[in-house]
């Protein structure tokens, strides 16, 4: 498996609920790497273009119109298998039938108010991030504990 990087949000509800520390922590302690982070109140071209694959979809308003509410934290996390790592820690979509272990099967019961996003392949995951950062705002480095981390 090779570095990629991913695109993380913590939603609205994240950030109301003031649990963006907690997120940011377990990508932290499982060894994933930020190379981005930005606090953004969305504006709704950004939104729609974000969830444009949904466009049309009964819930699409209600989406948009949640995900505009109140600020988000974007985050470009870079990892050995990041894109399918980072979808595995975050889980089901439903906080509901989401596992337990998982953000938001520990963090939430709610469908539409489910912490976080995470791009969900490679494609998406290229898209996302040059949506959501300039080339400016990716920073690349290595973690001095990438040794341990890795094997
Ligand atoms: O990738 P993921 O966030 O797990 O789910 P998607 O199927 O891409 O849907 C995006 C977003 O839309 C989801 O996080 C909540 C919301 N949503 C909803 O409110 N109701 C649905 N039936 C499906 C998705
Ligand atoms: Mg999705």
């Amino acid at each position: 498996a090779a570095f990629e990087t991913t695109l993380l949000i913590a939603k609205p509800d994240a950030v109301q609920r003031g649990l963006v520390g907690e997120i940011v922590g377990r990508l932290e302690r499982k060894g994933l790497q930020l190379a981005g982070m930005k606090l953004v109140h969305v504006p709704r071209k950004l939104a729609e273009q974000h969830y444009a694959e949904h466009a049309g979809k009964g819930f699409f308003d209600g989406l948009i119109a949640f995900f505009t509410s109140a600020p988000v934290v974007v985050m470009a996390v870079r990892g050995v298998g990041s894109i399918a790592v980072c979808r595995t820690l975050i889980g089901a979509t439903n906080g509901r039938l989401a596992a337990p272990g998982t953000i938001r099967g520990d963090l939430g019961l709610s469908g539409g108010h489910n912490l976080i996003h995470g791009s969900d392949s490679p494609e998406s995951a290229e898209r996302e991030l040059s949506l959501w950062f300039d080339d400016a705002e990716l920073i690349d480095y290595t973690s001095s504990s990438q040794g341990d981390v890795y094997d």
